[in-house]
Parts: structure tokens; sequence; C-alpha cells
């Protein structure tokens, strides 16, 4: 999307979000910083125009953001409470939603609704749902969109709003030290400060609440982390097993993820979760080189380039995990021959 379609774009979000008197706002199952920041942030500058509006999820905030959002701003979706606000309101808006499925058992309800269908994200994927969108991939965060979406409808920036946005911002720029941390996301993070965040504070509450069983768990998952491929590529996984052992949700083994890349010499990392029988999550990071989205969109599901997930269904444990890695040391492989090949190339141009 270049910089004129962006604004196109957010100018008939603002269209709709102006005509609208009732709006339903979501984000993905489990949602993050940055689809809850988001949520919360548009929520807030609803209301305070007067219009009804509710984030509805399918499923709950995990504990560690439910500082993000106060009293009465989130509800967990049940078909018998939200299924009529869903159909009947004037819009319903996605923030950082990765796709439709991602929306989990409200996406029948969102594909059936009448008002505008409203994304706003910067994940790739097929868009057959939303008739407003407002996707540009190369954002550092669906929170800058946010903001700029808020700019361009003159709305000031109070810290209720640069709050949540700036956990949507630190999330998806790993505190400003991923790909996605650009020039703008910088800009972007000062205009909040000015606004009245407190990055130490932010800090405090995003990352310093961590259960000590969670500290543990992250210890053991690292402790177990494998080398394939000469060390180019690492993993570790959680199964069923673990997870029992540990006394653990799922979710809880998830933060070792942030530190795969951490291991020198590494191109790619990779964690695996069983979900059950033969049902294993599967998450991706990429030192930069290799473009891990493909493998997992080739399994369902999406993300980034350099960060991605998925879910491997119908086979076991072990056997998910042979075959990720097993494509995964493909595309270490074949990054390393188009290398040769340039230098090769290169050689032969010095020769001549
Ligand atoms: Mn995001």
């Amino acid at each position: 999307m270049t910089h004129f379609e962006a604004s196109e774009a957010r100018a008939r979000v603002a269209e709709r979000l102006r005509a609208a008197k009732r709006v339903v706002l979501t984000t993905h199952v489990t949602p993050d910083g940055d689809g809850l920041g988001s949520a919360v942030a548009l929520l807030r500058v609803l209301r305070a125009a007067g219009k009804k509006a509710m984030i509805v999820n399918c499923s709950v905030a995990p504990k560690e953001l439910r500082f993000i959002y106060r009293k009465g701003e989130f509800e967990v979706f049940a078909r018998e409470r939200h299924e009529h606000e869903i159909l009947t309101a004037d819009a319903v808006v996605a923030t950082d939603i990765g796709g439709p499925s991602r929306m989990g058992k409200m996406e029948p309800f969102v594909r059936a609704a009448r008002g505008a269908k409203i994304v706003i994200d910067h994940h790739v994927y097929e868009n057959d749902l939303f008739d407003v969108p407002y996707i540009v991939i190369g954002a550092s965060s669906t929170a800058e969109l946010v903001y700029d979406l808020l700019s361009d409808m003159g709305v000031p920036i109070t810290k209720d709003l640069a709050e949540p946005l700036y956990v949507g911002l630190v999330a998806d720029t790993g505190s400003f030290a991923y790909d996605a941390t650009t020039p703008r996301a910088h800009l972007f993070a000062a205009k909040l400060i000015e606004a009245g965040v407190d990055p130490h504070a932010m800090w405090r509450k995003t990352s310093c609440n961590k259960p000590l069983l969670k500290m543990h768990v992250l210890g053991k998952l690292l402790a177990a982390l494998k080398p394939e491929l000469e060390g180019r590529i690492v993993w570790t996984g959680a199964d069923l097993a673990f997870l029992k052992e540990n006394g653990i949700e799922p979710r809880d083994a998830f933060e070792v993820v942030n530190h795969l890349l951490h291991v020198q010499g590494v191109e790619a990392g990779a964690f695996f979760m069983q979900l059950g029988s033969d049902k294993t999550k599967v998450s991706l990071r990429s030192a930069g080189r290799i473009d891990v989205h493909g493998v997992c969109a080739s399994y369902g599901g999406g993300g980034h380039r350099y960060a991605s997930g998925c879910t491997v269904d119908n086979v076991p444990f072990a056997e998910a995990v042979r075959q990720v890695l097993g494509e995964l040391s493909e595309l270490v492989r074949r990054a390393d021959m188009a290398r040769i090949a340039a230098v090769d190339l290169a050689g032969a141009e010095d020769d001549s």
C-alpha cells in the first residue's frame, strides 16, 4: 500500500466510524499487546464521541495484559449475548487480526454482519471478509496505524489513548529491536511519551509481572534447546507431559519464543507446543535471512516474514517437529545456495 493508498484507506475507515452509532471491536484469539492496545484506544475514542462501542473477543485476554483495559471495556464472546450486537452493529472493527479465521467462533457472525467490516492490520493474508481494509504490511504495529488514523481524524492523543498504543508498539517491535523498528516507530514512540506515557512504568507493567513458575518453565525450556543443522536452527518443545508435570497452561510456556534468536549464529528458531494427541502449535522466528511465513502459511497459519505461527494437525507431536524442522532446514540450505550463487556471480564479474 502506497502512502496515498494508506491515507485513502484511513479516510474510508474514518468515514465509516464517524457515521456509526454502534461499533463492535475485536482482535485475534489469545489477544496480544498490539491487538488489544489498538482496540482499547479505538474503543475509548468511540465512546468519548458518544457511540455505543464494545470489545468482544473469542478468547480471554492473557492475565498479564489485563491492565490495558478497564472493567466494562472487554468482553469474551458468548453467542446469546453478542450475536445480535455483531449482526446489527453499524461497524465491526478487527485490529491486528492476521486473518478472518483468527476471530475463532466469532468469525461466522462477523461474516454475516450487516454493518461495515473494517480491518486495521499489518499482517499478510488473504482477505475475503473485510470490506473496509486498512492494511499496511511494513508498519511496525497495528497501534501505529491506529495512531495515524486518529491523527487524520483530528483526535487529540491523551494519555488514556497513548498508553494502550504504546503497549502495542513495544510488543510488536520487541522493545524496539525487531525488523519492524522503523524511524516512524521511534517517532511514534516519542509522540506517545509526549502524550504522557511513562516508558519505565509501562515496562514494569508489561514485563515484570511473571509468576516465578513461569520463569522456572522458561529455564527448563531453554535448557532443552537443541541445535539442528549445526546450530543454524535451534528448537525446543513442550509436550503434554511437560505441561502436566509443571502444572501449566500452554500459554505459560510461550515466553521462550522470544529467546530463540539470542543464540549465536542462529538463522531460525522454532518452538513446538503440543495442544492435543495430534495437534501441535508451532512458532517460528527468523534472524532475517529466511522467510518463515511460508512454512506456517502451508499449514494454514500466518504472521510476518520473520515471526510466524501455525497449528500442525493430524500428526503426532514428534512428527510435527520432524516435518517443520525439515522444512526450515531446507529453507536455510536454499538461502545458502542463493548466497553461494551470488558470490560466484560477483567473482565472475570481478574476473572480467
Ligand atoms: Mn501486531
